[in-house]
C-alpha cells in the first residue's frame, strides 16, 4: 500500500489588491457548502504550500466545493516534438482552453491522444516538419500521448477545469498562489492512486495528511 503524505499545507492571507470591492454575487453562486471559520468570499485570497510523501511522480489537483468560475489561462500551453521525443513529459492544460502540439523536427510526425481512463480516441493528425495543430480537450483527466512512426516516442497530458494544478517536485513540494478562500478538495494522482482530501482555505495555517 502506497503511503502519500501532504503535510505542511500552509495558507497565508494576502493582502487583495481591492480589500473592500465585494465580489459581484450574480456571477458566482456559492451554495453553503461548508462552515469554514472565515466564512469570508472570494474577495480573501490564500496560497498553498504542500508536499508529498511517498510518492514517485505526483500531479496535485486544487478544486473548488463550490461551484466557481476562473479565468481563462494567461498562455496557450504547448507539447512539442523535437529531436525525437516530445517535450514536456507531462503538459498540465485545462479543459475547454486550446493546446498546441507542434513539430520542430526535421521529420514527420504524428500525434494519437488518448483519454487513459475511458481509451477514448481524442485525435491523431500527422504534423509535418515546422507545422502545428491545436487542439481543445473537453474531458478532465490523464491522456496518453504517441506517436506512430515512432513508437519510442511517449508523453501525458493531464487536463483539468481548475487552474490549480501541478506536478510536484523532486522532494514532493507544490505551490499554489492567489487561491480564492473557500472549501476546496486536493487531489493527488501518484502511483496509479487517485487521493482526496478536502481543506479550507482562508487566513491562517493548515496543514493536511493524506495516507
Ligand atoms: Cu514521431
Amino acid at each position: 500500500m502506497t503511503r502519500v503524505a501532504l503535510i505542511a499545507i500552509c495558507v497565508a492571507a494576502a493582502a487583495c489588491s481591492k480589500p473592500e470591492r465585494p465580489v459581484p454575487a450574480a456571477a458566482t453562486p456559492t451554495p453553503a457548502a461548508t462552515a469554514t471559520a472565515a466564512g469570508s468570499s472570494a474577495a480573501t485570497m490564500g496560497s498553498v504550500d504542500g508536499r508529498v510523501h511517498g510518492g514517485s511522480t505526483a500531479v496535485v489537483v486544487l478544486e473548488p466545493k463550490a461551484t466557481r468560475t476562473f479565468p481563462p489561462p494567461a498562455e496557450k500551453p504547448v507539447m512539442d516534438q523535437a529531436g525525437l521525443m516530445f517535450g514536456p513529459e507531462l503538459l498540465l492544460v485545462r479543459t475547454g482552453y486550446p493546446v498546441e502540439f507542434r513539430n520542430s523536427d526535421d521529420t514527420l510526425h504524428n500525434v494519437r491522444v488518448s483519454h487513459e481512463e475511458t481509451r477514448t480516441s481524442a485525435f491523431n493528425v500527422a504534423i509535418p516538419t515546422g507545422e502545428s495543430y491545436t487542439y481543445t480537450f473537453e474531458r478532465d483527466g490523464f491522456y496518453r500521448v504517441g506517436c506512430d512512426i515512432h513508437p519510442a516516442m511517449a508523453a501525458s497530458v493531464f487536463a483539468a477545469a481548475s487552474p490549480f494544478t501541478a506536478l510536484a517536485d523532486a522532494d514532493g513540494r507544490f505551490t499554489f498562489a492567489d487561491v480564492p478562500a473557500g472549501a476546496w478538495t486536493v487531489t493527488v494522482y501518484t502511483d496509479g492512486k487517485r487521493l482526496h482530501k478536502d481543506i479550507d482555505i482562508a487566513s491562517g495555517a493548515t496543514s493536511v495528511a493524506i495516507e
